[in-house]
């Protein structure tokens, strides 16, 4: 089967990376080493045959290194979002002529909002986060634009967390890694899954990239449940993301 994911585009952490929007109480993040995780990142998406566009650093938003949340890209179509966060908005500006280069951009507009961290991709279905940043506007205005392409979808409300992604993510093989607290959810009921204990949440911000899984380092159980069902699997240190309640997949679009 040849690789379903060949491209994916990054962006740099700033200097004001600690200037983001944050719940947690981790502390903030360290410039150095966020850059050092970055640079790793960037590396293994490199090393699993992704071809990687590394974008500068944003000086007025902070934020804007989680570019998974300024677009969403389907194999037909760029959707540039309208963040939920007000701070978050003007990310999408410098998105949108990147995407233009590989895919037709359509927008999402007010008063819908949408970040990209609540859209889930299985296959030719979608997943889509109702949360505190994407509004049921926001996600029917990407429905319609996702069925015009013969797509399929279903808004799922998102009680925890930031994003759907956060607690739930595709891994391919029909297989879902998901949050022990969403696991029963009707939504998701026909696909297999591997359920991530509440202790160890942060894991199920799981990346898939063809035949290989990013995972977040410190999550040994994770780790060795997606193992034992014979994926490969890449660990990588997100600590210094997670200070700003991002991980894995938040910093990349990959297509
Ligand atoms: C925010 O609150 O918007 C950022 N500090 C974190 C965004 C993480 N993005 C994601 O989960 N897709």
């Amino acid at each position: 089967m040849p690789d379903l994911f060949t491209h994916a585009i990054v962006r740099k952490p700033g200097l004001n990376c600690a200037q983001g929007i944050t719940t947690s109480d981790l502390g903030p993040p360290d410039y150095g080493l966020i850059v050092a995780q970055h640079a790793a990142y960037v590396e293994a998406l490199s090393a699993l045959g992704l071809s990687v566009v590394v974008l500068e650093a944003e000086p007025d938003y902070p934020d804007a290194y989680f570019i998974e949340d300024a677009a969403v890209v389907t194999p037909d179509v760029a959707v540039i979002t309208n963040p939920g966060a007000a701070a978050r908005r003007g990310e999408v500006d410098t998105i949108e002529p990147v995407l233009a280069k590989y895919r037709r951009t359509v927008r999402i507009h007010p008063h819908g909002t949408l970040d990209g961290g609540d859209v889930l991709m299985v296959g030719r279905h979608y997943l889509v986060g109702i949360s505190e940043r994407t509004n049921r506007e926001g996600a029917e205005q990407l429905g319609q634009i996702l069925e015009s392409y013969g797509n399929t979808w279903t808004p799922v409300p998102v009680g925890a967390g930031l994003h759907l992604k956060s607690s739930v993510n595709y891994v391919g093989r029909d297989t879902l890694i998901v949050a022990e607290a969403l696991a029963e959810r009707d939504e998701i009921r026909r696909y297999d899954k591997v359920v991530v204990k509440a202790d160890e949440s942060y894991a199920a911000n799981t990346l898939w990239v063809n035949d290989c899984l990013l995972v977040p380092r410190g999550f040994a159980r994770t780790r060795q449940k997606i193992e034992e069902r014979g994926f490969k699997v890449v660990e990588l240190d997100v600590s210094e993301m997670q200070k700003m309640d991002g991980g894995l997949t938040c910093l990349s679009l990959r297509f």
